[in-house]
């Protein structure tokens, strides 16, 4: 484990701030669905000399020398990647999942050509052709989104939509949907109109590695995600395709969008690959669905109304301003009792985004933590125990001091904040 010494001794402020974040994140319960923890293993590779390097160009073709062991954990991380969800080709370099995005955008679209998307308010993503977004403002964009009645993506709909609008890229992939992708409907969408499917599997990415969600892999050209989410690797994004689109793909990610690849990450991408395809991944990403239920099941006893009326997968929208509360203040309210989840629009809100009528919650990171579907009722005793009280900060800090006690039952990064407690006590 890296120490801390150094950084206490150059900049005791960002190192208080570092220290203060380790212990935040363990004593609060963490119930945004797009977060996790990711291994001392991942952490220490991410703090490694690689971020002295550039790289730039793919293992074996680089621009600039001394690049051999740049080549090695790039390698793997593709080699792994590739094992992991049976991909043709990838490629592990995106800084991000919108830069993944970007790329695979710019190899099949022109500017002014149109993408047709999942509706961001409907749970789609900035990135799949928001009007504030770059796809929004480089692409005409066609969106679909949920039906009214079961608040389930409506395929009828979307194939209607890519007949109209004839898109270049027909998106498929959520960061709110609480329900199971349907990629083989896409596909037929896409080969009905000529387009080419890209799949989005940035939040339910480990479930599919797992195979406790379909698998994008046969039905779409190109498949993105990012690798921090249930994917458990670092802050990062990548990108697959089938192999006639990989050289294309290649040269849009790096030089088209990108420069020097960030190796560092790379390296910490390569460590969580390998994690992800060890026996034990596939236990953890069950625990996570099995949370997930057993989570939405206690809140619809407290009488909470989910988004659809449940989930398939890791997260679940919650309806608070049916019983009268905004997703902002339940959001605040929540943070107040030690409860961290993020407000989120539901389809046909009719409150503003910044505003909203709901929350997202999901159980990645506390499943990391250990916890399971005992817990889970728990938890969800205790949100709506705050939810009963947004405005009551005696209940609310009751409230806390329950997470408290749940929390340190459940340690989490207690060697790392011993270390960071011990150098700065030396300050
Ligand atoms: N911001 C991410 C999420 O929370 O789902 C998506 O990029």
């Amino acid at each position: 484990m890296p120490g801390m010494d150094d950084l206490v001794r150059t900049d005791p402020e960002v190192a208080d701030a570092i220290r203060n974040e380790t212990r935040r994140q363990g004593a609060q319960l963490e119930l945004i669905a797009s977060e996790n923890f990711v291994s001392e293993a991942v952490l220490e590779a991410l703090g490694t000399v690689f971020t002295n390097k550039y790289a730039e160009g793919y293992p074996g073709r680089r621009y600039y020398g001394g690049c051999e062991y740049a080549d090695v954990v790039e390698t793997l991380a593709i080699e792994r990647l590739k094992q992991l969800f049976g991909c043709d080709h990838a490629n592990v370099q995106p800084h991000s999942g919108a830069q993944a995005n970007t790329a695979v955008y710019m190899a099949v679209c022109k500017p002014g050509d149109t993408i047709l998307g999942m509706n961001l308010s409907h749970g789609g993503h900035l990135t799949h052709g928001h009007p504030l977004n770059f796809s929004g403002r480089m692409y005409n964009v066609a969106a679909y989104g949920v039906r009214k009645e079961d608040e389930r993506i409506d395929y009828d709909a979307l194939r209607e939509l890519a007949k109209q609008h004839r898109p270049k890229v027909i998106v498929v992939g959520a960061s709110a949907y609480p329900r199971t992708l349907d990629f083989a409907a896409v596909r037929k969408a896409a080969d009905d109109t000529g387009a080419v499917v890209m799949a989005d599997i940035a939040h339910v990415a480990g479930l599919v590695a797992a195979g406790l969600h379909p698998s994008p892999i046969p039905h779409a050209e190109f498949v993105t995600s990012t690798t921090h989410k249930t994917l458990r690797g670092p802050r990062g994004g990548i990108v697959m395709c089938q192999e006639k689109w990989a050289k294309e793909l290649d040269r849009l990610v790096f030089p088209g969008v990108q420069g020097g690849p960030l190796v560092h990450v790379i390296a910490a991408k390569a460590v969580s690959f390998k994690e992800a395809l060890a026996p034990e991944f596939k236990a953890y990403q069950r625990q996570i669905v099995a949370n997930a239920a057993a989570l939405a099941a206690t809140l619809k006893d407290e009488g909470w109304r989910l988004v659809s009326g449940g989930t398939d997968n890791h997260l679940m929208l919650v309806d608070v301003f049916t019983r009268g509360i905004t997703g902002k203040v339940a959001e605040k309210a929540l943070d107040r009792a030690g409860i961290t989840v993020n407000k989120n629009t539901i389809p046909y809100d009719t409150n503003a985004p910044m505003v909203a009528s709901g929350i997202r919650i999901g159980t990645p990171a506390l499943t990391t933590r250990g916890m399971k579907e005992k817990e889970m009722e728990q938890v969800g005793r205790l949100i709506a125990r705050a939810l009963a009280g947004v405005e009551n900060e005696p209940a609310l800090a009751e409230v806390k001091r329950d997470v408290g006690r749940l929390c340190d039952r459940f340690p989490l990064y207690a060697a790392r904040l011993g270390k960071y407690d011990r150098s700065l006590a030396r300050v």
